[in-house]
């Protein structure tokens, strides 16, 4: 894992990013890359501490099951100073993780997609996240079809917002939904489902024995690479 710095225009502050490189990478050959969002209370630390995504992915590979993709766990939170606010759920707080889609597009993508060796088109191009995060994921992914083909959520939490969603849009998109059948949020999951039901966007929705908890966002990680790379 590779910590990145860059500077945000959005923020008028630095921020920062773990980038996960495949194996064998080498600049000479270009990736799929997907951006990894964290929850409420996490920063770009989460997924790295908790989520053991280096040797999920790494094994994924190396079993052959997935192609090579490089993989960016930015702090979600876009704001300044940049720092977990005391009251997770306070306005300022929310409007730090709303305020992330134009770091996002502004900021980060453009820094890592000339750092590093990506197609940096849609179609190689995704987004996923968990809870906080997830609900990053859908309300940017399908906000965004023009950017993103493939957009995970594990556990999306109540800031997912179906107005967000471009639901007439042309691109085809690969959305795939997880959440723990005991999950205290899966009822945002299900409601989302249905929406995506009653507008006829094709995608998968998954339940699975487990709480809010990392059992269930790291096999959302697991399975969401596979599905894309099927
Ligand atoms: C909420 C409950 C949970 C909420 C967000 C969360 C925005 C997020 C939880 C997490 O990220 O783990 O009401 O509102």
């Amino acid at each position: 894992m590779v910590k990145e710095k860059y500077f945000s225009n959005t923020t008028g502050v630095d921020r920062y990013c773990y980038v996960y490189l495949p194996p064998d990478y080498v600049p000479t050959k270009k990736y799929p890359i997907i951006y990894v969002l964290h929850g409420i209370g996490g920063t770009e630390d989460e997924w790295i501490q908790y989520g053991s995504p280096k040797e999920i992915v790494d094994n994924l590979i190396n079993q052959k099951l997935i192609q090579p993709v490089i993989l960016v766990f930015p702090n979600g939170r876009a704001m300044n100073p940049d720092s977990v606010p005391q009251d997770m759920f306070s306005p300022t707080a929310q409007a730090a993780f709303a305020n992330f889609e134009n770091d996002l597009f502004k900021d980060l993508i453009p820094f890592i997609e000339k750092k590093y060796s990506v197609y940096g088109v849609r179609e190689y191009r995704g987004i996923c996240g968990l809870s906080m995060g997830g609900g990053q994921a859908l309300n940017i992914g399908l906000g965004n079809p023009d950017m993103f083909a493939w957009v995970g959520a594990f556990s999306p939490a109540p800031n997912t917002d179906v107005n967000k969603f471009k639901v007439n849009s042309p691109k085809k998109q690969l959305i795939w939904i997880l959440c723990g059948e005991s999950d205290f949020l899966l009822s945002i999951s299900e409601k989302t489902h249905q929406f995506l039901l009653e507008n006829k966007i094709p995608h998968i929705y998954k339940t699975m024995q487990g709480a809010h908890d990392w059992p269930v966002w790291k096999e959302g990680l697991r399975s969401f690479l596979q599905e894309i790379f099927r």
